[in-house]
């Protein structure tokens, strides 16, 4: 079987691929279709927004495709940045502007709990069908201040209790409890009981 693993985020596509590189799919990225613009992400949901990559891909493509739409919900800041995570502060702010915007608004919050959530929502779509889709999401806190340099966007600002760690400090282990690797992993299983269903008899 081949998939297209629909992201244009490089962060994404190396934690996608360590998980599921061990199967016997042909895993594709986007740089085989280069002609093929990003869509609009229009959804107001992560599960909408997650649909809408996969068919828009799929439909591009003519590939069966995975598409994830992810982001970190800060329950202070009322879930922001939310399904704006990636262009949040503007297209071309960099993290340590997007974190120095989060703690700017948090100070103004002193009272409001650090609670804080990473979100994955995925896809997968074969032309218009949207024939499997999962969850996965991590608990954690924002960061007093941003540690690490391991994972990418917001790792260094969410602390992971059980760790003692952020996820930017957390290096290899991010995956075994991150939003992405519970998502992925249930694709993985999905993936695997697909090729056991399609197998002929013995
Ligand atoms: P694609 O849509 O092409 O996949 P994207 O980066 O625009 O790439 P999203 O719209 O799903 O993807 O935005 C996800 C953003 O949420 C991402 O760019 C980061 O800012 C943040 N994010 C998601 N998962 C993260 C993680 O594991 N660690 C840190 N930040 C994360």
């Amino acid at each position: 079987m081949d998939l297209l693993i629909a992201t244009t985020n490089p962060g994404k596509l190396r934690e996608i691929r360590e998980i599921l590189g061990d199967l016997s799919v042909v895993l594709h990225s986007l740089s085989e279709w280069p002609e093929v613009e990003a869509p609009e992400e229009t959804g107001t949901t992560f599960v909408e927004n997650a649909r809408l990559k996969a068919r828009y891909y799929a439909h591009a493509t003519r590939m069966i495709t995975v598409a994830e739409d992810s982001g970190l919900e800060i329950d202070a800041l009322d879930g922001a940045p939310g399904v704006h995570s990636a262009r949040f502060g503007g297209e071309q702010s960099t993290y340590p502007e997007k974190f120095t915007l989060i703690y700017d608004a948090l100070a103004g919050r002193p009272d409001r709990p650090r609670s804080a959530r990473f979100v994955a929502a995925l896809a997968v779509a074969d032309g218009d069908q949207v024939v499997f889709e999962t969850q996965g999401t991590v608990d954690g806190e924002i960061a007093p201040n941003p540690r690490g340099n391991s994972g990418f966007g917001y790792d260094p600002i969410f602390y992971y209790p059980p760790f003692g760690s952020t996820l930017a400090e957390a290096g290899d282990r991010k995956s075994s409890v991150s939003h992405r690797g519970k998502a992925f992993r249930h694709l993985r299983s999905w993936l695997s009981s697909q090729r056991l269903r399609s197998s002929p008899p013995p």
